[in-house]
């Protein structure tokens, strides 16, 4: 089956009771027994709900895997991911990545013995050398947040294989309509929800999809032991936002692609990192491992001023200025004092979130209209 009829169909049927063909919203905590363990599958709604079964069924549908779990975020995704390790355990994660991943990984985990390294991950000696017989996991974010860093998912695949351990992929920015990690070679596929899965705005939810049975009965496990799950409401909306991820992405991937032209010729601008443009670094892998580049660019000014930066994201206006991205209205915003504030100023240079960097989330409003507004936000 092709995507968009995944997409669609997957995971979800008509209700039994009366034939609604939209899975309906099982707000309910418990379920009657006829008798003690004599059920329909489901107890109670923290381990499972008919509402978020059809979701994560769905999901790992259209991440080729075969086991969903959604979660109250995408940061309790991450959470339950890195619960399957123990004290002493170390990871090796990519330098630049949301600040949020950081910030759980570096004051939350740290403090139960878990060692994060962070590493440039364009460069495989960097994550070799990092590589010990504590190490459990490598995580990944491709595109990066937010200067979209290209990582090679097979080539981490091949490493984590090689060294018996687990690779995790951030999904958020590409989505699975642009690229499937378990087909290259990851054992974890992670999401937050809120952003392109959902698509609309209105939620705040994250999935984990795996391949295998034993990684998945864990995840479950903690899913249920340490109770981070979103309400059917919200599994309602993310269904119905998955049905039309194949038509948004299409056209945030073309107006990402007018976009990044755009300010590729711009005066004002300095870099331009869109992965689609043949002179991003990393365009090579980038066009090995994705169907197309996504609707998320960032850009920095000539001069690398903060003072330009935060002229330009309170101009712009149908450019809204706010954190998250991946609905279909655009938003702009300056990850070093906002989303990536969280990562100490010394890390977020390494990483290029500099001063005057500036994130868009390109929605799908009309080309024209989101260039006009840049144009007049930038002069
Ligand atoms: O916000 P939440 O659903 O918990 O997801 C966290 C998260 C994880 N991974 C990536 C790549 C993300 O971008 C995010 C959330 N990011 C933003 C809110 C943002 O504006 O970048």
């Amino acid at each position: 089956m092709k995507f968009g009829t995944k997409a669609i169909h997957e995971g979800v049927s008509p209700d039994s009771a009366t034939g609604a063909i939209m899975t309906p919203i099982y707000q309910t905590s418990t379920y009657v027994q006829e008798g003690v363990g004599n059920h329909k599958g489901f107890q109670y709604s923290r381990t499972s709900n008919p509402t978020r079964s059809a979701l994560e069924a769905n999901i790992a549908a259209i991440e080729n895997g075969k086991y969903g779990a959604a979660f109250s975020s995408g940061l309790a995704a991450i959470d339950c991911v890195i619960k399957m390790l123990s004290p002493g355990d170390e990871v090796i994660s990519t330098n630049d990545l949301y600040g949020g991943t950081f910030r759980i990984f570096k004051t939350i985990f740290e403090k139960y013995g878990v060692k994060f390294h962070f590493v440039p991950m364009g460069d495989l000696s960097a994550v070799e050398e990092n590589l010990n017989e504590n190490t459990k996991l490598i995580w990944v974010e491709t595109p990066t947040n937010p200067t979209m860093k290209i990582i090679d998912i097979v080539a981490m695949g091949k490493i984590a294989k090689s060294n018996n351990i687990l690779l995790g992929v951030d999904n958020t920015f590409a989505t699975p309509y642009l690229q499937t990690p378990l087909d290259l070679g990851a054992d974890i596929v992670m999401h937050s929800a809120t952003k392109y899965l959902g698509g609309h705005s209105d939620v705040v939810m994250g999935v984990l999809v795996v391949k295998d049975e034993g990684i998945a009965e864990e995840i479950y496990r903690i899913q249920n032991s340490s109770g981070a799950i979103c309400g059917p409401m919200d599994c309602f909306l993310v269904l119905r936002g998955i049905k039309t991820l194949h038509l948004r992405m299409r056209e945030h991937c073309k107006n990402g692609k007018e976009i990044a032209e755009f300010l590729v010729k711009h005066p004002k601008v300095d870099k331009v990192y869109w992965p689609g443009l043949p002179s991003h670094p990393n365009h090579k892998v980038a066009k090995s491992q994705m169907r197309d580049f996504g609707g998320m660019v960032s850009f920095t000014t000539v001069g690398d001023k903060l003072e330009d930066a935060l002229g330009i994201v309170k101009k712009a206006k149908l450019f809204s200025l706010a954190e998250s991205l991946g609905g279909v209205e655009s938003l702009i915003g300056h990850p070093s004092t906002m989303t990536h504030a969280a990562i100490p100023k010394n890390e977020r240079k390494v990483a290029g979130i500099t001063d005057s960097l500036i994130r868009l989330s390109v929605g799908i409003e009309d080309a024209e209209d989101l260039i006009a507004d840049l144009e007049q936000a930038l002069n």
